[in-house]
């Protein structure tokens, strides 16, 4: 490993792109090199389990962001520890609205973030903002995109942006997002804002840790209204329409009642609530407070009929049995008896010697043998 990669990108060198810069000698403006004013100043190179929890429980942004870094690390080493630390947060968690916020790129999403964001801190709430970014390969520039667009709300002392791990399908995703999560909230963030980034596994990924669902769409209405998949609306507990500013107003208010009138004849992604549509422009300001409205009541809602906690519930079990899943395949793949004999394997099902079934039995067979 180079020693010019942060310690938690073992492992995963070649896709991930942050690197360290190496340090200076002397000091900036040329002068000699102060070796107890940098003392000074550095970090501790490792926390125990008790500063991190005590960090993140006072809400300290430089712990917390320590503390997400530790759950983001690919390193074997890190893994007791960060569980450690979750572990004792977790009766500190729960107490947030946790929503996210899924759309194609181009739609709007960072803005509309940025300016929520803005507006709750401006009610005096506490923000989150986290990103979900799958794609494996290095960031391909959205993830840089998104921090510059929320400079605004980065100045807010009551936000918190963090953009999405490094090293994206390489595992632990999921794992990772909803670890984060929990670290904001203990943390003492009342409104956690996730974003999906890129398009695809994320939307899954993201719905099933959070309250509320929101889809961002633009107008341009009829051909996106048939591309658009209805799985995702399914998903959604409210269809927000953005950039409703300028000559686009009338057409997004257009596109509010089409997306209403499909709605209509979808099952709601929750119990008890009817998705319905909205229209806002994130660049103007406008819709912005109103569609918060409409969380509240959301949450006023799934509350009153316990539809939130059940949900909570459901999440952290499947969460559960997503983990035993990714062991599982994780365990056979990895298994040097599958991996010799897995070419054979395949060669034989290609070529009409053995079944698909027949096969699978004795991949897994294999496995078994391997304990
Ligand atoms: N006119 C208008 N443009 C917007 C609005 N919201 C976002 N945009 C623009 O749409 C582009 C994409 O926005 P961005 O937030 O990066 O979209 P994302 O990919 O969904 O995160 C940017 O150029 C924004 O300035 C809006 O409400 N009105
Ligand atoms: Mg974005």
């Amino acid at each position: 490993m180079s020693p010019h990669r942060p310690e938690w990108t073992l492992g995963v060198e070649d896709a991930c792109a942050t690197q360290v810069l190496e340090g200076v000698s002397d000091a900036h403006d040329g002068s000699a090199f102060s070796p107890p004013l940098r003392l000074r100043n550095a970090p501790p190179r490792s926390l125990a389990s008790g500063e991190y929890v005590e960090g993140v429980l006072r809400g300290d942004r430089a712990v917390l962001s320590r503390a997400i870094t530790l759950v983001e690390s690919n390193a074997a080493r890190h893994f007791d520890l960060a569980q450690s630390v979750v572990q004792e947060i977790l009766p500190h968690t729960g107490n947030s609205v946790r929503v996210g916020i899924t759309g194609v790129p181009g739609a709007g999403k960072s803005t509309f973030i940025e300016a929520l964001g803005t507006w709750l801190c401006a009610q005096g709430k506490k923000v989150a903002v986290l990103a979900v970014d799958p794609s494996s390969s290095v960031s391909k520039g959205s993830i840089l995109g998104d921090k510059t667009r929320m400079e605004r709300l980065a100045r807010e002392a009551n936000a918190f942006i963090r953009p999405s791990p490094s090293g994206g399908t390489l595992g632990g995703l999921t794992r990772k997002s909803r670890e984060t999560l929990l670290l904001c909230e203990a943390a003492g963030y009342d409104v956690i804002l996730v974003e999906t980034v890129g398009v695809g596994q994320s939307e899954t990924t993201v719905r099933s840790m959070v309250d509320f669902f929101l889809l961002l769409v633009i107008t341009g209405a009829g051909d996106e209204l048939q591309g658009m998949k209805k799985g995702v609306m399914e998903l959604a507990d409210a269809v927000l329409v953005n950039k409703a500013d300028g000559a686009n107003a009338a057409k997004a208010d257009t596109t509010r009642v089409e997306y209403d009138r499909i709605l209509h004849y979808l099952r709601p992604a929750t119990e008890g609530w009817v998705t319905r549509a909205y229209t806002c422009s994130a660049l103007e300001n406008t819709g912005i407070g109103e569609m918060w409205g409409v969380v509240e009541e959301f949450i006023r809602t799934a509350r009153a009929s316990s539809v939130l906690m059940e949900r909570r519930k459901k999440q952290t079990l499947a969460w559960v049995y997503g983990m035993v899943e990714d062991h599982l395949r994780k365990s056979f793949y990895d298994c040097p008896a599958v991996a010799e004999n897995r070419a054979e394997v395949e060669r034989a099902v290609v070529a009409g010697k053995l079944s698909a079934t027949q096969a699978a039995s004795k991949l897994l067979h294999l496995k078994e043998q391997a304990r």
